[in-house]
C-alpha cells in the first residue's frame, strides 16, 4: 500500500490529545506509541479510547487526574475489546436515529500482557464480528506494571522476575507469540507491525489506515521498556532501529488478506546488534551460551523467510 504524503512537522503540529504531565517513566516507548497513534486521528474527529489495566493506564488517569483529551474507558483486561464492542453498536444505533452528528473513532489500547494473554479472547471476538474499531497493541514484552513479570510476548531468552536468569534458568524457555500473524489469520481488513523510526512515517501511515478503514483493524506497536528491558533512557530510538534492521521486528501490513514487507534491510545485522542493547540479554553473551544465540538467529532467520514468502518478495 503507497504511503500518504506525510510531513513531520506538520503531524507533530496537531494538538496533543495525551496531555503531558503523567507519570510514565522517562524513554517509555508506550507513551510515545498512544501519542503517535492519536496524531494520525482527523483534528475534526472525535474518539473513544479505551484502556485496559496496564502501565499506561495507572499512569495516565489516576482519578480526578487525566491526560486524555478525549473519552475515556478503563476497562478489566478481559473485556477490553469487548467493551469498545458495546460503544460502537450504541453508537451506531444513534447515528441510525440521528441523535449524534458528530463523527467518532473508537481505539483500544493494551499492553501485551492484556492483548497477547488476559485480553485475548474478547479481541479475537470483537475483531471476528467485524467490529468498526482499531485495536492497538503496544508491546512491552512483559507485565511491566506489576514487576517485570514474563507475558507470552515475552522473547525467548529474556531475563524477567518470573523467567530469572541463574543457576538453573538462561531465561524464558518458550518462544515469543506471533500475535500479528494471528490476528492476520481473522481475516480483518488491516493488521499491521510498526515501530518508531525515523520520522514516525511508517508508524503514522498505519495508525492512520488503521484508524480510517472500515471494519476492525489491528496494530502491533514494539514500545520498548526502559525499567524491563534494561537500557539507557536515550537508547529508545537506537532499539528499534536494531530491531529492525536485524529482523527481530520487521515492518509489514496485511491489507484485505494481502502480505506487504514495507521494509528490507539491504544489509540484514546479527541478532546481536539487537540483543546487546538490553540487559535483560547480558547473559547471552557469556562463552557457554554461545549456543544460545546461534538458536535465537536460526529462529529470526527462519521466521523472516516465512515472511518473505507471504509477502512474495522471494
Ligand atoms: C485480571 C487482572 N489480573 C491482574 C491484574 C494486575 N495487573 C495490573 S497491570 C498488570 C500488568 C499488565 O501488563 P501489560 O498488559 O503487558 O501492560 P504493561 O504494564 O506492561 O504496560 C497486571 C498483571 C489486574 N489488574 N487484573
Ligand atoms: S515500567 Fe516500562 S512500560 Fe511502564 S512506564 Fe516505565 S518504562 Fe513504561
Ligand atoms: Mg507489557
Amino acid at each position: 500500500m503507497a504511503y500518504n504524503a506525510y510531513s513531520l512537522k506538520e503531524v507533530a503540529s496537531k494538538p496533543e490529545r495525551l496531555a503531558p504531565g503523567h507519570r510514565m517513566c522517562a524513554g517509555c516507548g508506550s507513551t510515545v506509541a498512544v501519542r503517535a497513534v492519536m496524531r494520525a486521528l482527523r483534528p475534526e474527529d472525535k474518539a473513544v479510547v479505551t484502556l485496559a489495566t496496564s502501565c499506561l493506564e495507572v499512569s495516565t488517569m489516576t482519578y480526578p487526574y487525566t491526560s486524555w483529551e478525549d473519552s475515556y474507558i478503563h476497562t478489566a483486561f478481559e473485556n477490553a475489546a469487548a467493551t469498545t464492542s458495546g460503544v460502537v453498536a450504541g453508537y451506531a444505533a444513534k447515528k441510525n436515529k440521528g441523535k449524534l452528528d458528530e463523527t467518532y473513532k473508537f481505539i483500544t489500547f493494551g499492553g501485551d500482557g492484556g492483548t497477547y494473554d488476559i485480553g485475548f479472547q474478547s479481541l479475537s471476538g470483537a475483531m471476528e464480528r467485524g467490529t468498526d474499531m482499531v485495536y492497538v497493541c503496544y508491546d512491552n514484552e512483559a507485565y511491566m506494571n506489576t514487576g517485570i513479570q514474563r507475558s507470552s510476548s515475552t522473547p525467548m531468552y529474556a531475563d524477567t522476575t518470573t523467567s530469572a536468569v541463574g543457576v538453573d534458568s538462561v531465561g524464558k524457555p518458550q518462544y515469543k507469540k506471533d500475535l500479528t500473524a494471528i490476528m492476520a489469520a481473522h481475516r480483518i481488513p488491516y493488521v499491521a507491525q510498526t515501530t518508531f523510526l525515523g520520522n514516525f512515517k511508517d508508524l503514522h501511515h498505519k495508525a492512520e489506515t488503521a484508524i480510517y478503514t472500515e471494519g476492525p483493524a489491528f496494530l502491533n506497536v514494539m514500545a520498548p521498556c526502559p525499567r524491563g528491558w534494561r537500557y539507557e533512557e536515550a537508547d529508545l530510538m537506537d532499539i528499534c532501529k536494531a530491531a529492525v534492521e536485524t529482523c527481530v521486528w520487521p515492518l509489514f501490513e496485511v491489507v484485505e488478506g494481502e502480505w506487504i514487507l514495507n521494509y528490507e534491510p539491504k544489509n540484514k545485522l546479527p541478532v546481536t546488534e539487537y540483543l546487546k542493547l538490553q540487559g535483560r540479554f547480558k547473559h547471552l553473551f557469556k562463552p557457554e551460551n554461545a549456543v544460545l544465540l546461534e538458536r535465537i538467529q536460526d529462529d529470526v532467520d527462519r521466521r523472516w523467510e516465512e515472511l518473505r514468502l507471504r509477502a512474495g518478495a522471494l
